[in-house]
């Protein structure tokens, strides 16, 4: 299978680890300062070293109860680290919400949108649409950063996942859009209880139903510390076992801040013979 991106039609017959870049403002900035840009493009290269096959760059929190960040200040804290980051020669995705931010990092060359909202800002679909090939990602969200973990329900969360990502897809198919250039995410820890999200483990293969790539970001989430009982500085080795079991069980591309012990993994578990 592959994922169409803008500069690059992505092989994903092997698991593709995507490193995490947040682009966040030093204490006495706003963002979009040269230091913020240096050191988020020292970042990227770090990750690349470490064997990281694609940068998400994100320049707003959607960690929950997060306050969003207005549109001129993602801009600049985006913008320089994209264009610094287009030479790496490595696709860069953008983890963003917002239209305004899509259409700007696509015109600067952008491969990948990932949004946690699955395109649903007016807008949003049409700027991807308007694109003639870059990559996306889908995320099932359920609520918005602000009030997701209050009380989240569903009958069957695999089903309620599986039949969003399906009409988005069926949205951006109706603009055009072809299925190549799609991957699904179910988004976890984004209105799931850690219950929601160990059944979206557990049962992952019936996503792979859906018929395009799946991308799971487990990556120090609360739901592993949880289950360790460790708090977010100390949950490598679970976000690691995380990944290696999404792969597992049929991820194709696994969005982590631990590339280096992510690569690892996965070099062993395709040593084993479990990558076929
Ligand atoms: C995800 C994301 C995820 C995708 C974030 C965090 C919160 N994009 N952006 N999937 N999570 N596609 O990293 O803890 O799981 S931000």
């Amino acid at each position: 299978m592959f994922w169409q991106t803008t500069r690059f039609r992505i092989d994903l017959a092997r698991p593709k680890v995507m490193g995490i870049v947040n682009v966040t403002p030093d204490s006495f900035s706003d963002g979009g300062r040269h230091d913020d840009t240096s050191t988020a493009l020292a970042h990227c290269e770090q990750l690349l070293a470490e064997g990281a096959d694609i940068l998400d760059i994100g320049g707003e929190s959607s960690r929950p109860g997060a306050a969003p960040v207005p549109l001129e200040q993602e801009l600049a804290r985006v913008l320089p680290v994209i264009q610094g980051a287009l030479q790496f020669g490595v696709p860069l995705s953008v983890d963003t919400v917002k239209p305004e931010v899509m259409q700007r990092v696509l015109d600067l060359g952008a491969d990948i949108v990932n949004d946690i909202n699955a395109l649903r800002l007016p807008g949003a679909l049409e700027a991807v649409a308007a694109h003639p090939q870059c990559g996306v990602c889908l995320m099932h969200m359920h609520g918005d950063p602000a009030t997701m973990q209050s009380r989240p329900a569903y009958d069957d969360v695999v089903a309620e996942v599986s039949d969003f990502l399906h009409e988005r897809a069926a949205a951006l198919l109706q603009r055009g859009v072809r299925l190549e250039r799609i991957v699904f995410d179910p988004g976890i820890g984004f209105g799931k209880s850690v219950a929601h999200n160990l059944e979206l483990l557990r049962r992952q293969r019936e996503l792979l139903a859906l018929g395009r790539p799946l991308l799971l970001g487990w990556s120090r989430k609360s739901t592993l510390g949880t289950i360790t009982g460790r708090p977010v500085g100390e949950r490598l080795a679970a976000s690691v076992a995380a990944a290696l079991a999404s792969v597992h069980l049929g991820a194709r591309v696994v969005r982590v801040h631990d590339v280096a012990a992510t690569v690892d993994a996965l070099k062993v578990w395709d040593g084993a013979g479990l990558g076929g």
